[in-house]
């Protein structure tokens, strides 16, 4: 369902084997060299969710020269299998990061813009586990107006056109929603982006 210019949401997008398979790899990534870490913020803040990332790394607010694990080819499938699902069409998405949150009880995010690619295609998000409230503002400034959208384990999230570079964040993840059989206690959301910089 289109929830503005350009935002698709797809509730229930992904099967459950898929979900658990998912779940499973977020897993094996964190065992990898670039564990799952709370960002330190310039202003001393500690981000309440832990990231780890795929490819080009992510750090306040830029993303570095150096490319950690490459995506593995199966992860950048399921982007344009996702971009089919929601546009039609998958454009060649080449995603070149896979930024993985997770959301242990009493995690958040705060409202913010993703402004650090300079590639101009969508961000696909997937979400597992538990169930949260995701806010969707404006371009203009983190408040109102903004629509708030459930998200649950399994549900796709594409942003792209016009809603690219709207504010947007996690107000509230609800514990124990999880689907037991997922084997994840917490939420997860992995985003396949295009940085648009060379390597
Ligand atoms: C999350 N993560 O649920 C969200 C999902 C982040 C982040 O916000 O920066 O790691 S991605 C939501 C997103 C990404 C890019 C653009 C827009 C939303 N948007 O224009 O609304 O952990
Ligand atoms: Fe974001």
């Amino acid at each position: 369902a289109a929830v503005a210019p350009g935002a698709v949401h797809v509730p229930a997008w992904l099967p459950f084997a898929r979900q658990r398979e998912l779940v499973d790899a977020c897993r094996e990534w964190g065992r990898g060299p670039y564990p799952y870490r709370q960002t330190v913020l310039p202003g001393g803040g500690v981000m309440s969710v832990r990231s780890l990332a795929l490819g080009r790394q992510w750090v306040p607010y830029r993303y570095l020269d150096t490319v950690g694990v490459p995506l593995p080819e199966w992860l950048v499938a399921l982007g344009r299998e996702a971009l089919v699902e929601a546009y039609g069409a998958h454009g060649g998405f080449t995603p070149d990061t896979a930024l993985v949150n997770f959301y242990a009880p009493g995690a958040r995010m705060g409202m913010h813009q993703d402004r650090e690619e300079r590639s101009g295609a969508p961000v696909v998000s997937l979400s597992l586990g538990d169930r949260c409230v995701f806010r969707f503002g404006n371009e203009e400034n983190r408040g109102r107006p903004y629509q708030d959208v459930d998200l649950v384990s399994g549900d796709l999230f594409v942003f792209g056109g016009a809603s690219r570079w709207v504010h947007h964040g996690v107000p509230r993840v609800f514990p124990g929603t999880a689907d037991p059989a997922l084997g994840l206690a917490g939420r997860l959301n992995l985003t396949l982006r295009e940085t648009g910089l060379s390597v």
